[in-house]
């Protein structure tokens, strides 16, 4: 990577609307923890996104504090990656609501995560729910991010975020600057072991097809060996025809580093329950890893540092960009 590369900041989130898992950490936690090596780093936990949905407050306080413990065990370095809560820096609720004026009702109303809702006829939506891409771009916007890493769902509410930025850009003078999305190219959508066609998702209540970073890694490895297939009997890549085992590659793969076509060789003519094996060999060795290094954080007292001098340092940006955003509008007339 060139050195100017290095400079370059990138920002994203993850929400704690329950405990973190495998797809949380191949699709986001383990790039944020390779990108605090070429980027500037800047990683929060999503809490005012979290109560978009009702929470018990108990439980959100434990995910919370899991959050920032797994951020760190994963490998997040607080010397090198700004790690705060969203809540603790004012700035982004009020850039938000900023964002919420200057966005239009048929934009939200084309949010796919926010249309598949509606489609499947949830009534509990939430007017947060319904705004929370124009939070999301207020996240993004007050840090001047160039990059965003995202998950293949979340992509469109980057998209949200670039035609906020150059709308704003466009009325009031040159102020955001525009990011970029960037998908990994494997593990970008982990699904759901008992219904492939579903993303694992940490706040699906039937729990049999999501695996928890902080799970005890027997149940982790009775999960995959009673994960869904198929009757064709061969381990083969094909999303559309084998979604359960062609799952089960992007874990294996993602985890170990083994390209999904060798792994295919290699289990030529196997088992499914040999595979599945050795799916859960990879899983449950980093899973072990992950789960004694959070031991560490939690009796290290590092949480509460990291959190305190994340925070500042975010603020100071956050409120920079806020003052500047005020100013452009004519809200403000003071500089200060
Ligand atoms: N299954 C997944 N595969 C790949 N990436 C994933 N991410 C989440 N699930 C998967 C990525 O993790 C980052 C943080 O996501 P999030 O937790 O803030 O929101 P989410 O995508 O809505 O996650 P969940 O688990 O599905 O939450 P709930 O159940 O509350 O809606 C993002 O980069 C995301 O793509």
């Amino acid at each position: 990577m060139e050195s100017a590369e290095k400079r370059k900041r990138m920002l994203s989130g993850i929400k704690p609307s329950g405990q973190l898992t495998l797809g949380n950490y191949i699709g986001a936690l383990r790039n944020f923890v390779r990108y605090q090596d070429d980027y500037e780093m800047i990683v929060f936990i999503a809490n005012l996104h979290c109560i978009t949905v009702y929470q018990d407050p108990q439980e959100l306080k434990k995910n919370l504090r899991d959050a920032v413990a797994l951020y760190l065990a994963c490998g997040l370095d607080p010397q090198r990656a700004t790690i705060f809560l969203q809540s603790d820096v004012l700035e982004h609720a009020q850039l938000g609501f900023i964002m919420n004026c200057n966005s239009y009702q048929g934009e939200l109303n084309r949010m796919t995560q926010y249309k598949d809702k509606v489609a499947k006829g949830e009534t509990n939506i939430t007017v947060g729910l319904y705004t929370y891409p124009c939070l999301m771009a207020a996240d993004i916007l007050l840090y001047d991010a160039d990059y965003v890493p995202v998950g293949e769902d979340q992509k469109q509410h980057v998209e949200l975020t670039r035609d906020l930025a150059q709308r704003f850009n466009h009325r009031y003078g040159d102020t955001f600057r525009v990011p970029e999305p960037v998908v990994p190219q494997v593990g970008a959508r982990i699904m759901s072991l008992s219904d492939p066609s579903k993303k694992m998702s940490k706040s699906d209540k039937g729990d049999k097809g999501c695996i928890y970073l902080l799970e005890d890694v027997r149940s982790a490895r009775k999960k995959i060996m009673s994960a869904v297939t198929d009757m064709e009997a061969c381990v083969r890549f094909d999303p559309q025809d084998q979604p359960g085992i062609s799952n089960l590659l992007t874990i294996m793969s993602s985890l170990s580093g083994e390209p999904i076509e060798q792994l295919v060789q290699r289990f030529a003519g196997k088992g499914y329950g040999e595979f599945k094996s050795a799916v859960a060999d990879v899983v449950c060795a980093q899973l072990s890893e992950i789960q004694a290094r959070y031991q560490q954080v939690i009796q290290s007292g590092m949480i509460e540092q990291t959190l305190q001098q994340g925070s500042e340092q975010a603020r100071r940006l956050a409120r920079r960009k806020l003052d500047k955003v005020q100013r452009k509008i004519g809200m403000e007339f003071r500089k200060k």
